[in-house]
């Protein structure tokens, strides 16, 4: 872009959304130009934060007219790249943030309808404020954006009772990328008139659209709740252990969360002040919560019952039961401790695998076998949410061993293939909650059928056939 277009371009943007709203400066575009990670760095013309949705809109026109390429962006909380520019074309990184309205609240419909920039955490609380839950819980929930959130079908710890965020939307409105504004804020929970465009831009990692407003579902506010964490002998015996609940406690159950004892010791290590909710080592343990919407509902009792039998039957060694909120905040703050705790450890790669719940052991055994016979110097930690058939496979390489930048891409791109093959031949998939922005392409274009992917490439060139929604991401 010639320094006139690239002006003229500015002034245009600035015009739309206010000159303050339009970031160029090196040093105040540096927080939106790398991941938090600090995987990938990219370049934009500026950051642009518009205010409402018809501004969001005007922006794409403007891009659209300069041939300028558009990059969506939440809290910047993502896994996977999709936020930051790649580079390949001048880019605009739109940010959301100036964008948190809640624009409604209908509790006898159950619903609450916000702009895309709303943190989860905010509305969690506003759920809350009218004896309403809103169910999507992430470690990241005090940055992460609801409009990342649904932009990435994000998962979490309570997708086991309450879904993925695909079954937690009713409507979204969003700025096409030919910049028409599609109004679907539908509040309904039937509706079958013809496709859904809901569910395209649900998980289309902003290829689709910038999703600028969204109805979400409310659900009673639980009015019981007890959160356990429990001492297992193996990942068979968590299975067993789910299995058991599950008919014993059925729906009731909202969390049910696996750590390996390596990343369970890793992030006490990191956090001195967490005490170590049992004493004794145990190969594996599990993050439980009850929950129940009557007060009176006796969970411990019906907990309690549950672990007498599966004591006996050897599927659980020992058991802690929170009996105060700062004791199950405890607990929790070691489950979600994990993403920081790898960071410390050297160069963590988290792979985000499901397969059907019933191979979880079958892949946590294989992986191990092969990972430690073919990469000794590699640490291989597993944390996930096995209710759902989603295990983390955190694989650690040591920093000294691995400075060398081309030895660390080339023995990674075998450790993913070894994770990778595994899933795949256990009908799994390589990505069950993270997404694919830059990091996964090659893995999506080595594993995904290839008529799903011609269907994604052609969906994508009819919606955006100059290809100037957040290009070289997801295909
Ligand atoms: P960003 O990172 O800003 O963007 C993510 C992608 O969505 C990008 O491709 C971007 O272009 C696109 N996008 C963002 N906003 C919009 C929009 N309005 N319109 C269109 N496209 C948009 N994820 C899980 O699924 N489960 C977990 O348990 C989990 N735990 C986490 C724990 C921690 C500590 C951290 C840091 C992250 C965790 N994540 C988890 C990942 C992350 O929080 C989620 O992917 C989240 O949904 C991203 O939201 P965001 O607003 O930060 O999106
Ligand atoms: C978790 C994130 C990393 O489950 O998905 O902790
Ligand atoms: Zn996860």
């Amino acid at each position: 872009v010639s320094a006139s277009d690239r002006n003229s371009f500015l002034s245009r943007l600035a015009e739309i959304v206010g000159a303050r709203n339009v970031v160029v400066n090196a040093a105040d575009m540096e927080p939106f130009l790398v991941d938090w990670r600090k995987r990938y760095r990219g370049k934009a013309l500026a950051i642009v934060q518009p205010a409402t949705t018809q501004e969001v809109a005007s922006v794409v026109r403007a891009c659209h007219a300069a041939e300028v390429s558009v990059v969506p962006q939440g809290g910047n909380t993502g896994m996977c790249g999709g936020a930051i520019p790649n580079d390949a074309i001048p880019s605009i990184v739109l940010s959301l943030s100036r964008m948190k309205r809640i624009r409604d609240v209908d509790p006898l419909n159950d619903t609450i309808t916000v702009d895309a920039g709303c943190l989860l955490a905010q509305i969690q609380q506003v759920a809350a404020g009218v004896d309403r839950l809103f169910p999507m819980s992430l470690g990241s929930e005090g940055s992460c954006q609801i409009g990342g959130n649904v932009a990435t079908n994000a998962g979490g710890t309570a997708v086991l009772r309450y879904g993925t965020m695909r079954d937690l939307v009713l409507g979204i409105e969003a700025v096409l990328p030919s910049g028409e504004i599609w109004n679907g804020l539908t509040r309904l929970r039937k509706d079958n008139t013809g496709y859904d465009l809901r569910h395209l831009l649900v998980g289309s990692e902003g290829t689709l659209g910038v999703i600028t407003g969204v109805v979400l579902k409310l659900f009673p506010r639980p009015k019981s709740s007890l959160t356990s964490l429990i001492a297992v002998p193996s990942i068979e015996a968590a299975l067993a252990l789910l299995t058991k609940l599950r008919a014993d406690c059925g729906e009731r159950i909202t969390m049910f969360e696996v750590m390996s004892l390596n990343e369970f010791d890793l992030v006490l290590a990191g956090q001195p002040d967490l005490p170590r909710p049992l004493g004794g080592d145990s190969p594996w343990y599990v993050f439980l919560e009850l929950t129940d919407p009557l007060a009176t509902a006796n969970l411990n009792e019906a907990l309690e019952t549950s672990l007498a039998a599966a004591f006996e039957d050897g599927i659980v060694t020992d058991a802690v039961t929170a009996t105060s909120l700062t004791q199950a905040e405890n607990i929790w703050r070691i489950r979600h401790g994990v993403t920081e705790a790898n960071m410390r450890a050297g160069i963590s790669v988290s792979h985000d695998t499901a397969v059907p719940v019933s191979s979880v052991p079958d892949f946590v055994n294989r992986v191990d076998d092969e990972i430690s016979r073919r990469f000794p110097d590699v640490s291989v930690y597993y944390v996930g949410h096995l209710g759902d058939g989603n295990i983390h496979v955190v694989a650690i390489f040591p920093r000294d061993d691995y400075a060398d930048p081309d030895h660390f891409a080339a023995t990674l791109a075998e450790v993913n293939a070894v994770v990778d093959e595994i899933a795949t031949s256990l009908g799994g998939s390589i990505s069950a909650e993270h997404g694919i922005g830059q990091s996964n392409r090659r893995r999506l274009a080595a594993f995904k059928e290839p008529l799903a992917l011609d269907f994604m490439r052609s969906l994508k060139a009819m919606l955006d056939p100059t290809n100037i929604m957040n290009p070289g991401k997801v295909i």
